[in-house]
């Protein structure tokens, strides 16, 4: 027989210091619970109470610590933006330095430990920051000139590691698991972390544990411009005193939820059983339970074969419209850059590819800065799309792809643009979000009516001279 386990709803919520389905949390705001076992056994029944049900294979893919032997180093450069800055110009060091939007609207997107001694924190309103450390250096940033140097970090990796992910501008994973039989693990990322910081001139801090999640905290506590090994007896000792804000998913809503509970240390999240933080937070309370016990299997991606988004189109009739393949390359890109931004993610390579006729196929492709904006990828798909076009002859599809991508939000471009450009991205988002992705559109991706009549115009003044060369033709056979 199949066995199940049953948590009790009302038992969960009154466990986590709720009185009842609809009460607000009966403990004070802040207070660190402790679920110790007996707590747990102590709880009685509970009459009219719903009832969630968990099998057993809902755990499986809980696999203790001990099962995985692996080793994942993460890296991740300090303060990115502001050591690049550094490094350009030694006047910057020691002082405190913002760098993001220019106006007021704009936000932080990256600020030197010596401002943050002054509070301010990345994704912080400019306003604010300038409030709370009007000394500072403000920058207003070049993406083209962070994506660079980005590119000269994966490429030493690329260049020495066996498998790597790049996961965002400033961040990758190793997997060296294997490697111990041969060097230690240890000794090697120490030695990549210092041709990183001989070769680029930037702080670098790593983390080298068992798995993704543990391995980027320990890369955080290390930092700044240090190293932290985690062995796999040291994960949960390592974990359990830190804030449960240092697990990546926690974000500012899943932590103020938790706060609100008592929860306020690892070692209290991962204490209370999984099934209640799944009853209470589905699938997000059973990942967030799995990290804080220093369980993820998740594999490190060769950057190589990370994901790709691209999107063509294939032609009812073959065409050499120039308008409407400009258009239609304008509205593909749009497409793809929205889907960029709802993943959260910044792409860095653009192809382009056309296929005529005769099925002769070509494609470029063009490097990008980080970047997510239509502006910014339309203007080069278009350029791309001229310089394939070289024939001139029917085209039978073209096709648009987006790749090299990393996590990321479109902020990273703040400071390239207007404060009224990213509230416009956001105000179409929002709308295409709502009512779907075709609800907004830019005008030169969309035919105006004027031009789709003049195309209808021009198709049937074609239809009519083949029509008159046919009855010329004709006309030639009868005599
Ligand atoms: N970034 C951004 N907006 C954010 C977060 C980050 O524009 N909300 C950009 C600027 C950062 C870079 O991405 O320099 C890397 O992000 P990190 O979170 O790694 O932040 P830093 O590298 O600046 O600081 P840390 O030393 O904490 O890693
Ligand atoms: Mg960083």
């Amino acid at each position: 027989m199949k066995k199940s386990l049953k948590v009790e709803r009302s038992d969960v919520l009154r466990s986590c210091g709720f009185d009842s389905l609809t009460a607000g949390p009966s403990l004070p705001h802040g207070r660190d619970l402790s679920f110790a076992p007996a707590d747990r056994q102590a709880a009685g029944p509970h009459d009219g109470a719903q009832f969630q049900t968990f099998r057993p294979s809902d755990f499986q893919t809980f696999r203790p610590l001990t099962m995985d032997a692996r080793s994942i180093l993460h890296l991740d450069l300090d303060t990115f933006f502001v050591s690049v800055e550094r490094v350009r110009d030694s006047r910057l060091n020691g002082r405190p330095v913002i760098i993001g939007g220019s106006s007021d609207r704009g936000v932080v997107s990256s600020c030197s430990y010596e401002a943050r001694s002054f509070g301010v924190s990345s994704a912080m309103p400019m306003k604010m920051a300038r409030a709370m450390c009007p000394e500072a250096v403000f920058i207003r940033g070049d993406m083209e000139m962070y994506t660079k140097y980005s590119r000269m970090v994966t490429d030493i990796i690329a260049d020495k590691a066996p498998l790597y992910e790049k996961a965002s501008v400033d961040e990758h994973y190793i997997d060296l698991t294997g490697m111990e039989r041969f060097h230690g693990c240890a000794g090697w990322s120490h030695e990549l972390r210092d041709t990183i910081i001989r070769e680029t001139g930037l702080p670098i801090s790593i983390g080298l544990s068992v798995n993704k999640t543990v391995s980027k905290i320990a890369a955080g506590e290390a930092k700044p411009n240090g190293e932290r090994e985690v062995a796999q007896q040291q994960v949960l000792p390592f974990l359990d005193p830190l804030s449960i804000r240092k697990i990546p998913m926690i974000g500012q809503k899943t932590y103020h939820t938790l706060r609100s509970m008592g929860i306020s240390t690892i070692h209290t999240l991962r204490v209370i059983p999984a099934e209640m933080l799944g009853s209470l937070m589905g699938q997000n309370g059973m990942e967030i339970w799995k990290k804080a016990n220093g369980i993820d299997n998740t594999p490190v991606i060769s950057y190589s074969e990370q994901k790709s988004i691209s999107t063509e189109h294939t032609f009812d009739r073959d065409t050499t419209d120039t308008v409407m393949l400009n258009q239609m390359i304008v509205s593909m890109t749009e497409k793809l850059a929205y889907e960029l931004r709802r993943q959260e993610k910044l792409a860095s390579c653009l192809t382009v590819r056309i296929r005529y006729s005769d099925f002769d196929t070509h494609t470029l492709q063009q490097r990008v800065p980080y970047t997510a904006f239509d502006h910014v990828l339309i203007s080069e798909a278009q350029s791309l799309f001229r310089r394939l076009w070289q024939r001139r002859m029917l085209i039978r599809l073209i096709g648009v792809k987006v790749s090299g991508l990393v996590r990321g939000v479109q902020q990273l471009n703040m400071f390239e643009d207007t404060p009224e450009m990213v509230s416009l991205y956001m105000t179409m988002d929002r709308l295409r979000g709502r009512f779907g992705r075709h609800a907004i559109r830019r005008a030169a991706g969309v035919m105006t009516a004027a031009e789709r009549s003049e195309r209808e115009l021009r198709k049937a003044s074609e239809l009519l001279a083949e029509k008159s060369r046919m009855e010329e033709r004709l006309r030639g056979w009868r005599y």
